[in-house]
This record gives structure tokens, C-alpha cells and sequence, in this order.
């Protein structure tokens, strides 16, 4: 298999995730301006152009969301990203459209604001942004109150969706302090190996942050 995306991509990072739990064997191909040629075949195969993208013989998988419940159907491992149970199934892909549309996405609009050009940025567009991400950090900290991960007891594709997403909303608005489950399940998923693994290979790469990464994590 081969995965398409970037290091320091909060959903790339989504799917490596996914794909260090069960150590499945796959190759990286990292979209950078020193490989145009990988970029290249990457457009090709998927238009939109958002990223990862994964390969698997004649078989491609967008979305990482896709990516992760693909790998759990076709290549499992120890780890079942996916619960077995179907009604277990429901809680952790409502969890997953939570971190992705309420979290992962205003905090992409203050990034993707601040790379436009000054005249074109979208002021009130940011302040829904952070507006939503308070609401969220404040529904989660409820939430998690009495969990470890965020469908309970076992790390799931929830967890996958969320260890990027607050790592990276964290730094771009912070957590309230007041949010203490929700700094403590951050921290939790800064220990979690796969997602480690994952921090250590953005690191190099923080430099390209828009809004300026913060020295920790
Ligand atoms: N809905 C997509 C979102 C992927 C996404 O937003 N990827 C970002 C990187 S984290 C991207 O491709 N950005 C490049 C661009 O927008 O041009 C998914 O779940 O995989």
C-alpha cells in the first residue's frame, strides 16, 4: 500500500495514526516541492487534492476517514479501529464527524485565512471559527468526563480523528483552562505511541504552521 499526504497534515496524520496501531507495512509518499512527480500523480488520482490518499493495488481510498475503515475491513490488525459491534460502531463514527466538522475544520479556516492574501481574509468567517471551537472544547470536556478515550474504554477511529485535531486547535485557539478533561485526553493522546510517532515526524516541519507553532508539544 502506499499512502499520499504530508508529515505535518493533521489528516494525514489521521490515517498514520490508523496505520501505526496495527504496524501495517505500507510506503510513504511524501508530497513535497522537491517531488514533483509525486504531487503530480497524486492530482491525477484524485482531483480535489486534499490529502492523504491511500493505494492499494487497483484500489484508492480518499478521505482518511475512508482510509482508516478500509484498513480496519482489509488489512486488520490487533487493534480494531471499528468496533465489531454495530451500535458501538454508531457512537465512534459520530465521534469521528465531531472531531472532523467541529474541531479539525475551524481550525482549518484559521489556517487557510491566514494564507490568504491580507485583502481577501474573511474576519467573521474566524470569529464563527472560534466561536464553534469554544463550543466544541466545552461539549468534549463534558463528554470525556468519564472517559479514557473518546468512545469509551478502548482507542478508536474517534480517538484517530481527534489526537490531530486538538493537537493542532490547541495551538491555533487555545483550550480554556477551565477544560481540564479535555487538556487531560489531549495529553493522553500525546502518549499514545502511534500518535507520538506521528508528532516527532511533523516536528522538523513546524516551521511551515502559519499562525506560528508555540515551543511545546
Ligand atoms: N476531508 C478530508 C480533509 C483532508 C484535508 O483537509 N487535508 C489537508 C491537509 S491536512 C489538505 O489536503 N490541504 C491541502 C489543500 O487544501 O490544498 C479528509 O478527511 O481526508
Amino acid at each position: 500500500m502506499q499512502l499520499y499526504g504530508h508529515p505535518f497534515s493533521s489528516y494525514t496524520q489521521k490515517a498514520l495514526i490508523a496505520l501505526y496501531e496495527n504496524d501495517t507495512p505500507f510506503e510513504f509518499l511524501k508530497l513535497s516541492p522537491d517531488s514533483p512527480e509525486v504531487y503530480a500523480e497524486f492530482a491525477r488520482r484524485w482531483p480535489i487534492r486534499k490529502f492523504p490518499l491511500l493505494v492499494d493495488g487497483g484500489r484508492q481510498v480518499m478521505e482518511a476517514t475512508s482510509i482508516i475503515e478500509y484498513l480496519d475491513t482489509h488489512h486488520p490488525g490487533p487493534v480494531r479501529l471499528i468496533p465489531a459491534d454495530s451500535d458501538a460502531a454508531v457512537d465512534v463514527r459520530m465521534l469521528d464527524r465531531f472531531f472532523d466538522n467541529y474541531v479539525s475544520t475551524p481550525q482549518q479556516k484559521f489556517v487557510y485565512n491566514r494564507l490568504r492574501p491580507e485583502a481577501d481574509r474573511d474576519s467573521h468567517g474566524v470569529k464563527e471559527a472560534r466561536a464553534m471551537l469554544d463550543t466544541a472544547y466545552a461539549w468534549l470536556d463534558g463528554h470525556m468526563a468519564a472517559r479514557e478515550w473518546a468512545a469509551g474504554d478502548t482507542f478508536t477511529l474517534a480517538d484517530c480523528a481527534a489526537a490531530p485535531a486538538l493537537f493542532y486547535a490547541d495551538w491555533t485557539h487555545a483550550i480554556g483552562e477551565q477544560f481540564l478533561n479535555v487538556h487531560a485526553y489531549r495529553a493522553r493522546l500525546l502518549q499514545r505511541p502511534s500518535f507520538a510517532r506521528c508528532v516527532e515526524g511533523g516536528r522538523p516541519h513546524r516551521h511551515l504552521f502559519p499562525l506560528g507553532a508555540p515551543d511545546r508539544d
